[in-house]
């Protein structure tokens, strides 16, 4: 098949996935086309059967804000026409979701079906979406759209929680490459992060409000306090200032590291002990998936779709949304001994397992060949 892939180039779990699923399906032999405004992070360079398309806004001086949406849109009427596109698959609902459909009208217009499936990733459900001015044009990206999948089940809920939608909605859970993750601890590393032997607590988010940093902060210090320990931050984002204030404020200084944003966490990942995640909601947990799949347990909150993801009592421990003395008290239960850490470094991997690419790729692949077929039989609808 030959399928166009439109996404958020950038560090977030809804860009990392829609990469990884065309990589996979580049290897599967598909041609697949990336759309958007920069290389995705994850992309490399140099593969077989993946291209990619830049989305170019210029800076036009009558405009106060440039039309991303309608370049886009463009961009993908040219590319479905030229490159003679089977499919689209648009991750994120705004304004992804909204451009396919305008693009795909124009192109019927000339001729030309093209079917495209939404997936929904989370906060263009949770927190953008909850904005009402958005919601029509969500609601209606959504109703229009010829197939739409959710990463979660909680996903879902939500979204016919906070959406009038009727359609029905496909969860197909995100996923990870397994052997891109090794279990295996880089003893190099782990002296560099821990010289004195200390355990090792980890974090990576974008540091937004929904992640609740300063509750790691808060965690980290319960578990410093009687254990020798250290804290690994990775990413950026609007709390890191108010996190390396909070750190000043307790001391904790030398032993909280901010690593800022990386390519591959996973680098670093495997030589930790514990994954911490504060969030007040999260529609999946990839980086929580991708901590696991380095056996590396996880103590989080069991906010939206956590808990599908994070085997409670196997995988890690799960705690109520802002219950930071739980969260330390679980912190420090896995953390105790070295047996029980190892019992959940396995249960970890395990748990990860259930999300390898091998058992997700094919779900797409069935979706992707329904939804050309209806459109070969029907035409687009609406
Ligand atoms: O977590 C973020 O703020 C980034 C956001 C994104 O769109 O990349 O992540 C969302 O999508 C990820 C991939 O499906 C999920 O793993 C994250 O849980 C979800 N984030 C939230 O729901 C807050």
């Amino acid at each position: 098949m030959r399928i166009g892939i439109v996404c958020y180039p950038t560090f977030g779990g809804s860009g990392v996935v829609a990469t990884e699923l065309g990589l996979a399906l580049a290897e599967e032999g598909h041609i697949v086309h990336f759309i958007t405004y920069d290389r995705p992070v994850r992309l490399g360079s140099g593969m077989a059967n993946i291209f990619y398309h830049e989305v170019r806004v210029s800076d036009y001086p009558l405009f106060d804000y440039q039309p991303y949406e309608l370049v886009l849109t463009s961009k993908l009427v040219d590319v479905v026409k030229h490159e003679r596109l089977d499919l689209l698959h648009v991750h994120y609902a705004i304004p992804h979701a909204s451009a396919a459909w305008l693009a795909q009208q124009i192109l019927k217009a000339q001729g030309i079906r093209i079917p495209f499936i939404t997936t929904l990733h989370g906060t263009d459900i949770t927190l953008v979406g909850r904005d009402p001015s958005f919601e029509p044009v969500i609601t209606f990206a959504i109703e229009h759209s010829n197939a739409v999948t959710a990463v979660s089940e909680s996903l879902r809920k939500e979204t016919f929680e906070h959406f009038p939608v009727k359609r029905d909605i496909q969860v197909i859970p995100n996923f990870i490459r397994m052997e891109r993750y090794v279990a295996e601890v880089d003893q190099e590393m782990r002296r560099r992060f821990a010289p004195n032997g200390e355990r090792l607590l980890v974090h990576v988010s974008n540091f937004r409000p929904v992640k609740r940093v300063l509750d790691i902060l808060t965690v980290f210090l319960g578990v410093h306090q009687q254990l020798p320990a250290r804290l690994l931050l990775i990413g950026d984002g609007p709390d890191r200032n108010a996190a390396e204030i909070m750190c000043r404020a307790n001391g904790t200084c030398d032993d909280v590291l901010f690593l800022g944003k990386m390519t591959d966490p996973e680098a670093v990942l495997a030589s930790c002990d514990l994954f911490v995640l504060a969030s007040e909601t999260e529609s999946f947990g990839l980086a929580a998936l991708e901590a696991m799949a380095c056996g590396v347990p996880v103590v989080s909150t069991n906010a939206g779709g956590l808990s599908e993801v994070v085997e409670d009592g196997v995988a890690g421990l799960l705690n109520d949304v802002g219950d930071t003395a739980r969260m330390t008290t679980n912190s420090l239960a896995i953390l105790k001994d070295d047996g029980t850490l190892e019992e959940y470094r396995k249960g970890a991997r395990s748990a990860a397992e259930r999300f390898d690419i091998s058992r997700v790729l094919p779900i797409y692949e069935a979706l992707y060949e329904k939804v050309v077929d209806q459109v070969k039989a029907n035409g687009v609808h609406q």
